[in-house]
């Protein structure tokens, strides 16, 4: 159908029963994805247009691309991060701040990087990144602990600059197009792709040699943890969980998606809002009780009136 005709308000029969379950629920967790901040204007990541489908972005987020070309793999997350401080936090993260700070067993496991929830006012102490941040950065050697928090210098060295087309357009260095122009040095007259020299690239201030990383989780890097050991506490902690929202997330990356089943074990009922009902992942969350279709921006802050 098209988007035009999905509902983007929920039908009422359940979101009555969804908010009479939320009101006695006392134990509740929310799991993010990237469609929670896609009406931000973040892009996601499998959807249409998503980053994985026109970058080489699955192959950007591991160890071994930014061993092989750190350059590269700094060109796509200095673009991100810019294009995450250039966007604002929408209605779906304020309405989890706030529920976040009127109760006190809820507790928001994101996977996104794009630091939108902290911008919110979610407080820290119940919302765990599971992916790290982009505004995170920390040092490549292996034996060098230095990080760095907070970090939102734009762009973070200026050989990092945006590169921009002769009439002004910033070109996302990682898409195909903006490859070819410098790898086949097809001298497109408006795009301008600098070469990137590892001098020039961001560098540990304490050990000197190691290279600066974003603090994100790459694929087949283990998540962080302390923030493993927290939310692993807090299952403890709950006798019972008594709901799992799960907003804006294809629920295909591990150990993430795994939440909805470990929640479900204790007890919890789940509501899936997504914007699109076929989406429906093998984790699980086909079990659902509530699905909520269209917008997380729209939908979040009805729920939790
Ligand atoms: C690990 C940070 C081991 C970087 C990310 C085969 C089977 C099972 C698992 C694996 C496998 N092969 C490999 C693995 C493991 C792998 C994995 O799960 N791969 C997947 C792809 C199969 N996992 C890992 O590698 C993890 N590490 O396993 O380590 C280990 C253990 C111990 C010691 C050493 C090693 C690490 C995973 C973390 C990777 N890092 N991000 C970066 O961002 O650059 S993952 C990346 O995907 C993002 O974090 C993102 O958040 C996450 C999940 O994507 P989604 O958020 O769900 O976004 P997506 O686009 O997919 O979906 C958006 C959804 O929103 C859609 O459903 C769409 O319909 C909906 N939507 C769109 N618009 C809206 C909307 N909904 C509502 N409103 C809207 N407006
Ligand atoms: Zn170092």
């Amino acid at each position: 159908a098209s988007t035009a005709a999905r509902p983007s308000v929920v039908p009422e029969k359940d979101l009555e029963s969804f908010q009479a379950h939320l009101s006695k629920s006392t134990r509740i967790i929310a799991l993010l994805g990237a469609g929670v901040s896609a009406s931000s204007g973040l892009p996601t990541f499998r959807g249409a247009g998503g980053l994985w489908r026109t970058h080489a972005a699955q192959q950007l987020a591991t160890p071994e691309a930014f061993a092989r070309d750190p350059g590269l793999v700094w060109q796509f997350y200095n673009y991100r991060r810019h294009m995450a401080l250039n966007v604002k936090p929408n209605p779906a993260h304020y309405a989890l701040a706030e529920l976040a700070r009127k109760k006190e067993g809820f507790i928001t496991l994101s996977q996104n990087v794009d630091g939108l929830s902290p911008r919110a006012g979610h407080p820290a102490s119940s919302l765990k990144l599971l992916h790290g941040s982009l505004f995170d950065v920390k040092c490549s050697d292996f034996f060098c602990k230095y990080t760095e928090v907070d970090n939102y210098t734009d762009p973070i060295v200026p050989a990092l600059a945006i590169p921009t087309t002769s009439d002004g357009d910033e070109i996302d260095p990682t898409t195909n197009s903006a490859r070819q122009a410098r790898d086949l040095d097809i001298s497109d007259e408006n795009v301008d792709l600098p070469e990137l020299d590892l001098a020039h690239l961001p560098h540990c201030p304490t050990c000197k040699t190691g290279l600066l990383r974003p603090g994100v989780v790459w694929f087949g890097e283990a998540l962080p943890v302390n923030v493993m050991d927290d939310i692993e506490e807090w299952i403890e902690k709950s006798k019972t969980i008594d709901l799992i929202m799960v907003i804006g997330t294809s629920a295909r990356v591990y150990p993430a998606a795994a939440y909805v089943d470990q929640a479900r074990e204790k007890g919890a009922r789940v509501a899936v809002i997504n914007m699109d009902k076929n989406d429906i992942p093998a984790s699980g969350v086909y079990k659902r009780d509530w699905f909520f279709e269209g917008d997380a921006a729209k939908i979040v802050p009805e729920l939790f009136k």
